[in-house]
């Protein structure tokens, strides 16, 4: 059955879209479209053609699962010309999300009506695209190409007023039902006698001020994130050429850039994640428990920005601990991080108020008896966490979640202190935690999946991504990381200056350096840490650099001094004493100092990442290589341009891959550098992390 519908309704043809779960423009639904739309123009008892998505939103744009398959007929700039030429007039009625080529339709249709729920926008960039079918050509001639351009190179949807100010809709309909209100618009326009309206046919506004000039501005007025996509100065060329050139030619260079788009490997990272993020997010199958009332134990840094995560969303939070120092202060920093939210403009006043009378506090742990969810975030030691948790066990609800945020310890020893293992997690929060989207989920063996549906579903409900993780020192994140950390400390100690590391990084796209990083998180950290990680390598180079700085109370930036000096307004300067400190420490433990290349520098620390991703898959400890993906890009500034490591990998080619790791064992010795058995078999058999994910998926859906 055809996902389109034409209905007569007297001299009026409502077109309904109905493609669940969102209405996107999959190829029968531009099919569909196609005929109902000529069946309409062509019927003379037709006078006019209301266009409507069924559900809860209007059109969310093309189908992205589409674009990596071959194109299929009618192209949807083609369909939209031919919506455009309608002989009668053509009403969008919309409402929720109407998102890229969602927008693009209603910008080709004559009259456009929305809800006070609509979001338009066309977020395309953020899948590493333009707008491809029309959107770039027909935007700036109803709101000027700064501000066309302003919404297309930010992909940032905009909300029914401000879409009222822009021009973008002719009549704001009230709430309720947007097809009724929707008819009763078109039975208006034709009793008015109005005609088909084409943004085709306005001219480009200010046609002279959009001029060469003023292009070269807004280039160099671009963020640095915004001028690393490819798809930002192509969209940039493709509003140029709406300027200059006549609509029709415009259009056909728009879909050009487009398609230079689509095949770039930066959109296939950005569509890979679109999915992974969405994948990752998947449940247990198990129905989560019922959660209003959260209780957070440890006011410090990690607790207070997880209690502002929960009130932001709408949970009432007991912020606990025993020290009333620490808990005014944790409330202090819950109280400025709202303010700042406000001042931002990320939140409203009154929901910071509301917010606010969420919260409340103690300094007895008992005070967390009657909620639902308690997530532990007190110092970073085992046998303080168990003694916390046996607490817990005496205090707690039974069904209530126990959840601790330890970024590295063995969860199944916490949880073993309890007389309910079935109810404890990891929830691995990243600092800080009121903006870092990434949560951590770590099973323990006798985690019930309802536990682990829960902890997903408040994850959701705190706008976060929750990837479900296995049990090991660092999970999946810390674990990578010490990988890729190893390599970098290393590297300094075989005369890699830390800036030059950061550096090379930076350039290559990760968000920040892992010196910058260490010196920002706190040298002291990793440092107490490493003193209590079991598992660590018996090499006297193993993070030496880190410690000797620790060692002499170089914390990073909280000292002003890491591996960088930190002037007065916090920026990062390169310290001459460092090479020197450094050098003397080489030398102690007979490491050669020599010259590295920017190539060694980027593959010793990606493919380190990439080779303990291969074990971490092996093990079981993540459930699929774009888990890992989405654990690295949104905890620790992985270019999501380049997808995440494992889909990095496979875009290098896993041969070669593995003919750089079996290089570095050469050099560097086997204890780090043996290559994973996952990462050797795939790379042998011409295999790639995707393919064998697919392979294992078939594998399950067929068993
Ligand atoms: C475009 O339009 C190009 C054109 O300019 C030119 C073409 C020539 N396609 O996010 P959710 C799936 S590019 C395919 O969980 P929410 C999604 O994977 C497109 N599938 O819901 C998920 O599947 P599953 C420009 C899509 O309520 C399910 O729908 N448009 C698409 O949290 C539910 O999604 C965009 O970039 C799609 N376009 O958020 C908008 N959209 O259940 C992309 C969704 O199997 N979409 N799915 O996991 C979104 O931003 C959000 O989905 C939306 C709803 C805000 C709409």
């Amino acid at each position: 059955m055809s996902p389109v519908r034409l209905e007569k309704r007297g001299a009026l043809a409502l077109i309904i879209i109905d493609n669940p779960p969102v209405n996107a423009l999959s190829q029968p639904v531009r099919e569909g479209l196609w005929h109902a739309i000529v069946e309409a123009d062509e019927d003379a008892a037709v006078e006019a053609i209301v266009l409507h998505g069924a559900g809860r939103n209007f059109i969310a744009g093309a189908d992205i699962r589409e674009m990596d398959q071959p194109h299929r007929e009618p192209y949807l700039y083609v369909l939209l010309s031919r919506l455009e030429a309608c002989r009668k007039p053509v009403i969008a009625a919309l409402h929720g999300h109407t998102l890229g080529g969602g927008f693009e339709t209603a910008l080709a249709s004559h009259y456009r009506c929305a809800t006070p729920d609509v979001q338009i926008g066309l977020p395309e960039v953020k899948l590493g695209l333009l707008p491809g079918a029309g959107g770039v050509v027909r935007l700036p001639r109803l709101i000027g190409a700064k501000g066309a351009l302003d919404l297309i190179t930010s992909g940032e949807p905009v909300a029914f007023e401000r879409a009222c100010a822009l021009g973008l809709i002719d009549r704001a309909l009230g709430e309720g039902d947007v097809v009724e209100q929707a008819l009763s618009y078109a039975q208006e326009l034709i009793a008015s006698g109005a005609s088909p309206r084409r943004v085709s046919d306005l001219p480009f506004p200010d046609a002279d001020a959009a001029n060469d000039a003023f292009f070269a501005a807004y280039r160099k007025g671009l963020s640095r994130s915004a001028r690393r996509l490819e798809a930002v100065e192509r969209i940039i060329q493709a509003m140029q050429a709406a300027a200059t050139l006549p609509f029709d030619s415009a259009l056909v260079r728009s879909r050009e850039l487009f398609e230079e788009c689509r095949k770039s490997s930066q959109s296939a990272a950005l569509r890979h994640l679109f999915f992974a993020e969405r994948g990752s997010r998947e449940g247990s199958g198990a129905a989560a428990r019922k959660v209003q009332r959260v209780a957070v134990l440890g006011a410090g840094t990690m607790g207070s920005g997880i209690a502002t995560s929960c009130v932001t969303s709408g949970l009432e939070v007991t912020l606990v601990d025993l020290e009333p120092k620490a808990l005014e202060a944790g409330v202090a920093r819950l109280q400025s991080s709202l303010d700042s939210a406000v001042k931002k403009g990320r939140l409203a006043p009154a929901a910071a108020s509301e917010a606010r009378a969420r919260v409340r506090v103690s300094t007895d742990l008992a005070a967390v008896a009657g909620s639902q969810l308690v997530i532990e975030a007190v110092y970073e030691n085992l046998a303080i966490k168990q003694d916390v948790f046996r607490k817990l066990d005496a205090v707690c609800d039974p069904g209530t979640v126990l959840a601790t945020n330890t970024s590295t310890l063995d969860v199944e020893r916490i949880a073993s202190v309890t007389r309910r293992p079935q109810d404890v997690l990891g929830m691995h929060f990243f600092s800080p935690a009121n903006v870092m989207r990434l949560v951590e989920i770590v099973r323990a063996r006798a985690t019930a999946p309802e536990t682990l549906a829960t902890a997903l579903a408040v994850a959701r409900r705190l706008g976060k991504i929750g990837v479900v993780v296995g049990n090991c020192f660092g999970f999946v994140g810390n674990r990578m990381l010490y990988a890729y950390g190893r390599e970098n400390q290393l590297m300094m100690l075989e005369g890699a200056a830390p800036e030059r590391i950061d550096r090379v990084l930076e350039e290559w796209g990760m968000a920040m350096g892992p010196n910058a990083v260490g010196d920002l998180a706190g040298l002291d950290v990793g440092y107490r840490v490493r003193r209590e990680q079991h598992n660590a390598p018996r090499d006297p180079r193993y993070y030496r650099v880190s410690d000797v700085l620790a060692e002499l109370g170089r914390y990073g930036q909280k000292t002003g001094r890491g591996f960088y000096l930190y002037t007065a307004t916090g920026e990062r300067q390169p310290d001459p004493q460092l090479p020197e400190l450094i050098r003397a420490e080489a030398q102690r433990l007979n490491v050669r100092q020599r010259e590295i290349s920017d190539t060694e520098i980027l593959e010793r620390c990606l493919y380190a990442l990439v080779n303990e991703g291969a074990r971490i898959l092996e093990e079981g400890i993540a459930a699929s290589p774009a888990d890992i993906d989405v654990i690295w890009v949104n905890g620790y500034g992985f270019p999501r341009t380049r997808g995440g490591p494992m889909f990095y990998a496979d875009t290098v080619g896993l041969p070669k891959v593995l003919e750089a790791i079996h290089k570095y064992e050469a050099e560097q010795g086997a204890q780090y550098w043996t290559p994973a058995p996952l990462l050797q078999e795939l790379a042998t058999r011409g295999a790639s992390f995707a393919s064998w994910q697919a392979e294992r998926e078939r594998q399950r859906t067929s068993a």
